[in-house]
C-alpha cells in the first residue's frame, strides 16, 4: 500500500453546534473549537472533521447549505475560520470540512432563481419535472419520509426532487455548469488551507433518470429512493471528474460517506486508483436494520459486530484504508448500542474503543466518545429535535404503536443521542455553555465529563489516549497501521479476538465480550502486555493460558 500522510493519524469528528460554546448563546462555535484545540492535541488527534459550519437555515442542522462561501453567524465569522486553520496548523492538526453537494438549501440563491424561472439556467441546477396530473412523477420515498417530489411553489404540475427534507433540493449533477460551480467552491476552500473533505451522502448524486415507479415496499405505496440507486449507473464518472478537477491538484484528503454502493467496486472508491482516499466503514451500523423503519429493528450482539468488522476488513485491507467508527452525529452512541446493558461499564467502553482503534483502518472518534458518553433519555417526543427521529416516530405510530411505545422504539436510534452537548465539567450544562444549550445536555453530565477523567490514570479518556499513542509508538506503528488483520477463534461466542501482523511485530487483541470469565489458550507465548482494561496484572500460565474477566480487553505482543 502506498503510504499517505494520514494513515497513522487518529481523526476526531466535531459536531460544532454541540462541542463548545464560547459566547454563552447556547450554540457551540468556531472560537469554542479553537479553545479546545489543545485538548484535542493532548488526546493525540491529527485530523479534525467538522460537520457543516456554512450558512444554513438549520432544517437539517447545517446539512442544508444556503451559501457555501459563508460561515453561519451562529458559528462565527470567516476570520474565526482563518484563525482556526492557523491555530490547528500550529498543532499539526489537519482540518477537514464537510462537503454537502448532493443537495443545498431551498434558501440557496440557485434554488431561489430556479423558483423564479424553472425553465431558465438555474432550473437546470435541480431536478424539476412534470408530475402525473398533479401527482408526483414517481413513487420514491425520501430518507426523511414522504415523497422525494415536492410541488414547485407557484406552478401547476411541476415538482422538484429532494432525497432528504423538502428544504434540501437535490442538485442536478448531470449539468456540467453545476459541477463546475461545485469544483470551484471546493478549490476555494482548499486554497484557504483546509486539508480536505468528508463527503456527505455522495452516493445519491447519480439518479436513475427514467424517474419511474418501483414496486412499493410499504403500505404508503412508495419505495425507498435508495432502491433506485442500484439502477443509476455512472456515478464514478462524476466522482473521478471531481477528483481530477478539484481534489487532486491540492492533494486533498477525502473521505466519502456512502452506504449503498457495490462492494465489488470498492477499489474504484478507495486505494490508489479510487475516487476518494477513504470511506467510512458502516458495516456494524447496518446491522439490525429494517426496510420498514426504526421501530422494526433487531437487536445486535457483539459477535455480530465482530463478524461485520472482520468481513469488511477481509474485503478492504488489500485495497485501501477505510475509516473505523463506532458512532457519529447520525448514529446512537456506540456504547449504548453495541454493548449489552451489563457491559456498559468503564471496562466495556474501553473494550469497544480498543476494537475500533486497533482494527485496520483510520479511526475516527466522535466527540464525547472518548469519555464514554451514552445515549440520552427521552421523556417525550417534544424533547426531540432531529427531523429523522420525528419521521420515524410517525412511522411507528402508523404501525399501531402508542405514543410511549413509539418513543421508546425510536429513542434508541435517534440522531439526538449523539447530538447532546459535549460534557466538559461538572458545571451547569456540562460546562458546554454559560447560557441555555440549544439541545439539553445528557442527564449523566455530572458523572461523565472531561474534567473528572483528565487527571485519572484509569479513566476512559486516559485509555483512549493510550490507544491513540500506541498507534504511533515506534515499535508498533507499522503493525497497527499497516499490519494485516486476521481473526483468532472467530467461532467462539462472546469473544472478539484478532491479530495485527506487521513485518516485525505481531499483536493480539483479546476482548471478552460478556460478563462471564473464561480462559483462552494461545498458540504462542506472550512477549509483552501492551494494554489491559483491568488494573490487576495479567497472570498467564506457562502453557499460554490467559484468564479473562468480565469485559476484559488485553492487547498483547506475541509471535
Ligand atoms: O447522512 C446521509 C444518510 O444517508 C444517513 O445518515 C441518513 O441521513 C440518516 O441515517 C437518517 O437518519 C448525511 C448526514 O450525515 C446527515 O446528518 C444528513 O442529514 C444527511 O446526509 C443529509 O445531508
Ligand atoms: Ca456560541
Amino acid at each position: 500500500m502506498k503510504k499517505r500522510w494520514w494513515h497513522n493519524k487518529t481523526a476526531y469528528q466535531i459536531y460544532p453546534k454541540s462541542f463548545y460554546d464560547s459566547n454563552g448563546d447556547g450554540i457551540g462555535d468556531l472560537r469554542g473549537i479553537i479553545q479546545k484545540l489543545d485538548y484535542l492535541k493532548d488526546l493525540g488527534i491529527g485530523i479534525v472533521w467538522i460537520s457543516p459550519i456554512y450558512q444554513s437555515p438549520f432544517i437539517d442542522q447545517g446539512y442544508d447549505i444556503s451559501d457555501y462561501y459563508a460561515i453561519d453567524p451562529a458559528f462565527g465569522t470567516m476570520e474565526d475560520m482563518d484563525e482556526l486553520l492557523r491555530e490547528a496548523k500550529k498543532r499539526d492538526i489537519a482540518i477537514v470540512m464537510d462537503l454537502v453537494v448532493n443537495h443545498c438549501s431551498d434558501q440557496h440563491e440557485w434554488f431561489q432563481k430556479a423558483l423564479k424561472d424553472p425553465f431558465g439556467p438555474y432550473g437546470e441546477y435541480f431536478y424539476i419535472r412534470e408530475g402525473k396530473d398533479g401527482n408526483p412523477p414517481c413513487n420514491w420515498r425520501s430518507y426523511f419520509g414522504g415523497s422525494v417530489w415536492e410541488p414547485l411553489p407557484g406552478y401547476d404540475n411541476l415538482f422538484y426532487l429532494h432525497m432528504f427534507a423538502k428544504e434540501q433540493p437535490d442538485l442536478n449533477w448531470e449539468n456540467p455548469a453545476l459541477r463546475q460551480e461545485i469544483y470551484k467552491m471546493i478549490r476555494w476552500w482548499l486554497e484557504k488551507g483546509v486539508a480536505g473533505f468528508r463527503i456527505d451522502a455522495i452516493i445519491n448524486i447519480k439518479k436513475d433518470l427514467r424517474f419511474e415507479d418501483f414496486p412499493a415496499d410499504r403500505e404508503d405505496g412508495m419505495c425507498a429512493a435508495t432502491t433506485m440507486l442500484a439502477s443509476a449507473h455512472g456515478i464514478l464518472d462524476f466522482l473521478m471528474e471531481m477528483k481530477k478537477e478539484a481534489f487532486a491538484p491540492y492533494n486533498a484528503f477525502t473521505i466519502g460517506e456512502l452506504f449503498d454502493f457495490d462492494q465489488q467496486e470498492l477499489k474504484r472508491y478507495i486505494g490508489e486508483d479510487g475516487c476518494f482516499e477513504s470511506i467510512f466503514d458502516f458495516a456494524p451500523h447496518l446491522l439490525g436494520g429494517s426496510d420498514h423503519g426504526w421501530y422494526n429493528r433487531r437487536p445486535v450482539t457483539m459477535d455480530q459486530f465482530r463478524d461485520a468488522v472482520f468481513a469488511s476488513k477481509a474485503i478492504s485491507q488489500e485495497i485501501g484504508m477505510m475509516a473505523n467508527i463506532i458512532e457519529n452525529h447520525d448514529e446512537p452512541r456506540g456504547v449504548s448500542r453495541y454493548l449489552p446493558a451489563e457491559g456498559q461499564t468503564e471496562q466495556g467502553k474501553k473494550l469497544l474503543a480498543a476494537i475500533s482503534l486497533m482494527s485496520f483502518g483510520l479511526p475516527f472518534i466522535y466527540q464525547g466518545q472518548e469519555i464514554g458518553m451514552t445515549n440520552k433519555t427521552f421523556r417525550s417526543i417534544e424533547e426531540v429535535d432531529d427531523i429523522s427521529t420525528l419521521d420515524e416516530y410517525q412511522v411507528a405510530l402508523e404501525h399501531g404503536y402508542t405514543g410511549e411505545g413509539a418513543l421508546a422504539l425510536v429513542a434508541e436510534m435517534s440522531r439526538d443521542n449523539a447530538r447532546t452537548p459535549m460534557q466538559w465539567s461538572e458545571e451547569a450544562h456540562g460546562g458546554f455553555t454559560t447560557g441555555t444549550p440549544w439541545l439539553p445536555v445528557n442527564e449523566n453530565c455530572q458523572t461523565i465529563h472531561v474534567k473528572e477523567q483528565e487527571p485519572q490514570e484509569n479513566s476512559v479518556l486516559s485509555f483512549y489516549k493510550k490507544l491513540i499513542a500506541l498507534r504511533t509508538a515506534p515499535e508498533y506503528e507499522e503493525a497497527i497501521v499497516y499490519g494485516s488483520q486476521e481473526p483468532f477463534l472467530e467461532e467462539e461466542t462472546d469473544l472478539t479476538a484478532f491479530y495485527r501482523k506487521g513485518q516485525e511485530k505481531t499483536l493480539l487483541i483479546l476482548a471478552n465480550t460478556c460478563s462471564k470469565s473464561r480462559t483462552i489458550t494461545l498458540p504462542a507465548p506472550i512477549k509483552k502486555v501492551l494494554l489491559n482494561n483491568y488494573a490487576a496484572p495479567l497472570k498467564a500460565t506457562p502453557n499460554h493460558q490467559i484468564p479473562l474477566q468480565s469485559y476484559q480487553l488485553i492487547i498483547l505482543e506475541t509471535t
